[in-house]
């Protein structure tokens, strides 16, 4: 499980991380369960540069994802756990977006025991895997964007004008920029944001059809779990709280399935004093998943709700304005243990 931990930090450079991984013929490169845009952003623009460089280079993605991303893979055939594992010998093995065993659940065993191969890359402030040599360079706000200095260290050029069409290293690496940030309005996006996705829209990256295809491409049956979820969304805290709830019966009714849930824990963030969401969804018997995302206070001065904390005490974890978690227990149980908790988060703001 994601815990906060001094220790996760960078170990070594850039350059060694490019250099380990020329010296590999064949390497594997991987991201956390349930992989969102950042994720396979994050694989596809190592895998590509790493091909360029002449190393063959097998993609793994584990657990279902939204399956709009599916357009980033191109002519891509990841491999998929828990359906298949990986079986080809390695030299090295990248493990991007993430540094929580707790996140790599299918792959975890297969990923213990080729430790010393490993080479992670990441961006969350917390974390629990042990490889000797990473990044976490939290300044980052995408994986995608911690990947650019490896990426420029095997000496690949992805930022010419005419090389960030359909399936290329500047697609994937703008995929996980825009999609982490909000399409550029998280207060992650900074002055290195602005300047990176300069950098690849000149390289040709297509934004509009790419948001098209990312962010307005959902299957009807979301905007039926929508609708359900608001209709019984449940204000805390002077309406700087909202709790939505979605049951199996819910599901059933939207014709929906987990991966039709993006983007609606965001709607109550439309109301001006709304702090802080969280969506409770059961697909399973006595499995609670929890989404949480926090906006800061519009008044002068106001903090923010910091969701990873929140997370973190379900034995989940993200970033501060976004973050997840999956609890056992019973739907009216755990409803009331998060609402206790965002009273208190909201009361300690003040
Ligand atoms: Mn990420």
């Amino acid at each position: 499980m994601t815990q906060m931990s001094a220790t996760y930090s960078t170990t070594t450079t850039a350059r060694h991380i490019a250099d380990r991984f020329v010296n590999a013929k064949r390497v594997l490169v991987t991201s956390h369960d349930k992989p969102d845009g950042d994720a396979i952003g994050s694989v596809l623009a190592l895998a590509r540069a790493l091909r360029q460089r002449g190393r063959v280079v097998d993609i793994w993605l584990s657990g279902a994802f939204d399956p709009v991303l599916q357009c980033l893979l191109a002519n891509e055939q990841p491999g998929r756990a828990p359906e298949k594992l990986p079986s080809a010998d390695y030299d090295a093995v990248a493990v991007l977006d993430t540094g929580s065993w707790g996140q790599l659940e299918h792959l975890g065993p297969w990923l213990r025991e080729r430790r010393e191969k490993i080479m992670g890359v990441d961006h969350h402030r917390s974390g629990d895997t042990d490889f000797t040599d990473r990044i976490v360079d939290t300044r980052c706000a995408s994986c995608t964007q911690a990947l650019v200095p490896i990426i420029d260290a095997l000496g690949v050029k992805f930022d010419m004008p005419g090389t960030g069409g359909s399936g290329s290293i500047a697609e994937a690496l703008f995929a996980g920029l825009a999609t982490d940030t909000g399409w550029f309005r998280f207060s992650s996006a900074d002055a290195a944001v602005f300047t990176l996705a300069s950098r690849l829209l000149s390289a040709g990256v297509e934004k509009d059809r790419l948001y098209r295809q990312l962010e307005e491409n959902s299957r009807p049956p979301r905007l039926g779990l929508l609708g359900r979820a608001l209709s019984n969304i449940r204000w805390l805290a002077n309406n700087r709280a909202a709790i939505m709830q979605l049951m199996p019966d819910d599901f059933a009714t939207a014709s929906g399935s987990p991966e039709d849930l993006a983007g609606v824990v965001n709607a109550p963030m439309q109301v001006g004093s709304a702090e802080c969401s969280v969506l409770l969804s059961q697909t399973e018997v006595g499995i609670v998943k929890l989404s949480f995302r926090s906006k800061p206070a519009l008044h002068a001065g106001g903090g923010f709700v910091d969701v990873n904390r929140m997370a973190g005490e379900f034995g989940g974890g993200g970033h501060v304005h976004a973050a997840g978690a999956r609890v056992k227990g019973e739907m009216s149980v755990v409803a009331q243990q998060v609402a206790i908790v965002i009273e208190r988060s909201i009361a300690e703001l003040g």
